[in-house]
C-alpha cells in the first residue's frame, strides 16, 4: 500500500470514529437508541452526500435530518466545533463506558453498572457484614439441599478483620468429577447445576445484582446485602467432591500459603494444585489423584502439622 493511501485510511478511520463519537455516547451511557440511530443516519446522510454540506437548513431537506441535528450542523460551521462533542470527550464516566464495552462480553448495561459501583467495589467489606453475606448465601444453599455443602473461603475464612470480595465454594457428595464430565456434555441444561440453582434463588431474592460472568462451574458476579449497604463483589465455583478439599485450601490462601504448601509438596516428591495432590513417580511423571477427603489429608499425606485456616495468612 502506498503512503498515499495509508494516510487516506487513517484520516477515514479518524473521521469514523469522531463520527461515532455522539452516537455511542447516546448508546453507551445514556442508553438512548433513538437517539444514537438518528446521530449515526445523521453523519452518513453527510458523509455519502455528492457535495458538502453549506448549512443546517440544506441538511434538513433530508430525510432523517430534523431540527435538533440541523441546529448543531449549524453550529459547526459557523464556530468550526460542537459544544456537546466537547463536553462529551471531557466526560470520564462516558469514556471508561466506552472503553469497557470493547471487553467481549460487556454490554452497555453492565458496563455502565461496573462504572457507577466502581467505587463501591474499591471498598473492603467489613467482617460483619461477610457474615451476614454467608449466611444469607448459606440459608439459600439450605433451602434447594440441606445436604449441599458451601463454604465462604478467601481472606474471609482466614479470620481477616475485612476482605476485598467474596468467595464461595460448592460441591455435593453425588457431584463427582464424573458427573460434571456427564453434564458438560449433555444438552439438557434446562434444570440447572446446584451452582445454577442457587444463582437462581440469589437473584430472586436481589441479593445477586449483575452478572459478570456464568459458566458451568464458576460464577463471578456484583451483590448487595441490603439497599443500606454497597455493592460487593462475589465469585462461587462449584468442584467435583473429590477435588473439593485441595480447592478449600487453594481458595482459602493466602497466595503466600499456597506458595509455601506447594512448595513443601514438591519437596516431599508430591504436586499440589487447586484440583488434587499426586505423587510424582521417579520419572517425575504425576500418578493418579490421591484421594482426599477434608483439608488434614492434605496434611498428613505431607507430613506437615495441620494449620488451621486462620493460621494461613502468611
Ligand atoms: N489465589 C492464589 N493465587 C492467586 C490468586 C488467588 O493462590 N494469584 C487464592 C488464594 C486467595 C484466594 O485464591 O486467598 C482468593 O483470592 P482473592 O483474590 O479473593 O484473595 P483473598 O480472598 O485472599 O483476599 P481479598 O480479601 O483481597 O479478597
Ligand atoms: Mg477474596
Ligand atoms: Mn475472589
Amino acid at each position: 500500500r502506498s503512503l498515499a493511501e495509508e494516510c487516506r485510511r487513517t484520516y477515514l478511520r479518524t473521521q469514523n470514529w469522531e463520527r461515532d463519537k455522539l452516537s455511542n455516547y447516546e448508546k453507551n451511557k445514556n442508553r438512548n437508541l433513538f437517539k444514537f440511530k438518528a446521530y449515526r443516519k445523521a453523519a452518513d446522510l453527510i458523509k455519502t452526500h455528492p457535495t458538502p454540506i453549506k448549512s443546517g437548513k440544506q441538511a434538513k431537506e433530508m430525510n432523517g435530518i430534523g431540527d435538533k441535528i440541523a441546529k448543531k450542523i449549524d453550529e459547526i460551521l459557523t464556530t468550526g466545533s460542537l459544544k456537546k462533542l466537547c463536553e462529551v470527550k471531557q466526560d470520564d464516566e462516558a469514556n471508561s463506558i466506552n472503553e469497557l464495552t470493547k471487553i467481549s462480553g460487556v454490554g452497555p448495561a453492565l458496563a455502565k453498572k461496573l462504572v457507577s459501583t466502581f467505587e463501591d467495589l474499591e471498598l473492603r467489606i467489613p467482617r460483619a457484614e461477610m457474615l451476614q453475606l454467608e449466611e444469607l448465601v448459606l440459608s439459600e444453599a439450605k433451602k434447594i439441599d440441606p445436604d449441599l455443602i458451601a463454604t465462604a473461603c478467601g481472606s474471609f475464612r482466614r479470620g481477616a478483620s475485612s476482605s476485598g470480595d467474596i468467595d464461595f465454594l460448592l460441591t455435593h457428595q453425588t457431584f463427582t468429577e464424573e458427573t460434571r464430565a456427564r453434564e458438560a456434555k449433555s444438552k439438557d441444561k434446562k434444570k440447572g447445576n446446584h451452582l445454577d440453582q442457587l444463582i437462581t434463588r440469589l437473584k430472586n431474592c436481589g441479593f445477586i445484582t449483575d452478572v459478570i460472568s456464568h459458566g458451568q462451574l464458576k460464577f463471578m458476579g456484583i451483590c448487595k446485602l441490603d439497599s443500606s449497604q454497597h455493592h460487593r463483589r462475589i465469585d462461587f465455583q462449584l468442584i467435583p467432591f473429590e477435588q473439593y478439599y485441595c480447592g478449600l485450601i487453594h481458595f482459602t490462601g493466602s497466595d503466600l500459603f499456597n506458595i509455601y504448601l506447594r512448595g513443601e509438596a514438591h519437596k516431599q516428591g508430591f504436586i499440589l494444585n487447586e484440583y488434587s495432590l499426586r505423587p510424582l513417580g521417579s520419572t517425575g511423571v504425576p500418578g493418579e489423584p490421591l484421594p482426599v477427603t477434608s483439608e488434614e489429608d492434605v496434611f498428613d499425606y505431607l507430613g506437615i502439622e495441620y494449620k488451621g485456616p486462620t493460621e494461613r495468612s502468611h
